[in-house]
């Protein structure tokens, strides 16, 4: 069966602020507290899915989250009005306040992890939303992005879109930024590739020591159990500690993947030669042959990769056989990074062309072009009974650009989260989108 990879990128939110909530993401943590702009960091985002759709990928996207959330506020201890547990929330604790406010579902790649329906034991397309519970402001996405999932792939008898898994540290899940699906094509049976940062029930297993490794081993398998993965095609490897220790804070920093390529850095994994051995073991099952793309220490340090975020890039199968690579506008200021590029789409590989974007509004918060989206391949009798509403055309890129323009603030200033205005400005855009999107009930205000 032939299928078609359709990549979900999150809509950015009109609160999107930087509060350096994120310990261990080294660009969360360096941009606390400085003003962001909402409106731009949508703009720029709906210009990669609008370039991205007019070049014949299949885009679509995923909507914002309702900001902020008071569920969490009311259930820490603020009462009242909306206005009042805003006015206590930020005179107690701005930083829950930032939490409860934060825009981070923008990152698509943490909304779930996605099993095309060639890989499952029913057939079905399965998704599990992410419990993200790693992080307080990211704890509570799960619930908004299963009922997201679940408006858009609503027909049971092709998808299936699973709860978060409990939402304790044995089960630490970050959805689709640890996990890579290889194959021969997109349509046919692929080896799901797994990558955990830690083991729960494992003491004697290496793990980080300065920053949280947020992926277990138990939560992966468990996401492979709930999506009926044939355990032949299914590979779980383990994260380099060392690596998650410099800021990669996901495997979606440090390697990215696509069809029967494999593009890394040689430190991505705690035992490269074994991981490699694995997948293409795997891969032999299916036909496929492992076509790996290994960046030296040597030519790109693991610092240079954080700083310009290579790996956080797609990697998409064109038409004509070849693969191009989606990089953030960062990639051409490393000067390692740069001159690595010049040969890598010189030099007769796969990749042989590069498409950067604008992103800096999200890669303040460490969001790379990775981060901004979900990849779900799709038949083309699923792709039609998924809501149509949601995918990238020319006339939803203005509709949606006008609809920034109307509602989003172009200065966001911490102290900005304690205006009761702002909890009102985002709630009057969301309503107004849900209609545009042709999803009422998308929000549960
Ligand atoms: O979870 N940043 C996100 C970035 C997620 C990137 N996603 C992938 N690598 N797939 C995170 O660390 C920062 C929010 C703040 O500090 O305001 C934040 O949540």
């Amino acid at each position: 069966m032939s299928a078609r990879e359709f990549n979900f990128d999150g809509l950015v939110g009109p609160s999107h602020n930087y509060a350096g909530l994120s310990f261990g993401n080294v660009a969360s943590f360096s941009n606390v507290k400085s003003a962001s702009n909402p409106k731009l960091a949508a703009l720029q985002g709906l210009a990669k899915m609008r370039a991205l759709a007019s070049r014949g990928f299949g885009q679509a996207l995923l909507p914002p989250q309702d900001r902020p959330n008071f569920r969490l506020l009311r259930s820490i201890g603020f009462t009242g009005t909306d206005a009042e547990v805003l006015a206590k929330a930020a005179k107690e604790s701005p930083v829950i306040l930032a939490c409860a406010y934060s825009a981070s579902p923008m990152w698509t790649a943490n909304a779930a992890t996605v099993s095309p329906s060639a890989d499952s034991a029913d057939g079905r397309t399965h998704f599990t939303a992410a419990n993200l519970n790693n992080k307080l402001h990211r704890a509570f996405e799960h619930e908004q992005s299963a009922r997201a999932l679940r408006a858009i792939f609503k027909d049971e008898k092709h998808f299936a879109v699973h709860d978060a898994l409990p939402g304790t540290p044995a089960f630490g899940d970050e959805g689709a930024a640890n996990h890579t699906r290889l194959c021969k094509d997109h349509g046919s049976s692929g080896v799901e590739m797994f990558v955990y940062g830690r083991t729960e029930f494992d003491a004697s297993a290496p793990a980080p020591k300065k920053y949280p490794a947020r992926q277990t081993l138990e939560a992966s398998q468990a996401v492979a159990r709930l999506h009926g993965l044939s355990a032949g095609r299914t590979v779980y490897i383990q994260q380099n500690p060392d690596v998650i220790d410099q800021g990669v804070f996901h495997n979606d920093v440090i390697a990215v993947g696509n069809a029967n390529a494999l593009f890394y850095h040689e430190q991505a994994f705690a035992d490269e030669a074994g991981a490699l051995d694995q997948l293409r073991r795997a891969l032999a099952g299916v036909d496929a042959d492992l076509s790996p793309i290994r960046v030296d220490t040597a030519r790109v340090p693991v610092a240079d990769a954080v700083a310009s975020y290579l790996f956080n890039s797609q990697l998409l199968s064109k038409a004509d056989g070849k693969m191009a690579l989606v990089i953030p506008q960062e990639c051409q200021e490393v000067a390692s990074v740069a001159a690595y590029l010049d040969g890598l789409v010189a030099g007769g590989s796969a990749i042989d062309e590069l498409i950067h974007f604008d992103l800096r509004q999200s890669m303040r918060n460490g969001g790379g072009p990775a981060c901004l989206r979900l990849r779900v391949a799709l038949t083309d009798a699923e792709a039609a009974a998924m809501h149509q509403g949601v995918v990238m055309t020319e006339a939803l890129y203005h509709t949606l650009v006008a609809w920034v323009e109307k509602h989003y603030r172009d200065r966001l200033d911490p102290a900005d989260l304690a205006d009761p205005q702002l909890a009102i400005e985002v709630h009057n855009a969301l309503e107004e989108l849900s209609r545009i999107l042709g999803l009422p009930g998308l929000y549960d205000f």
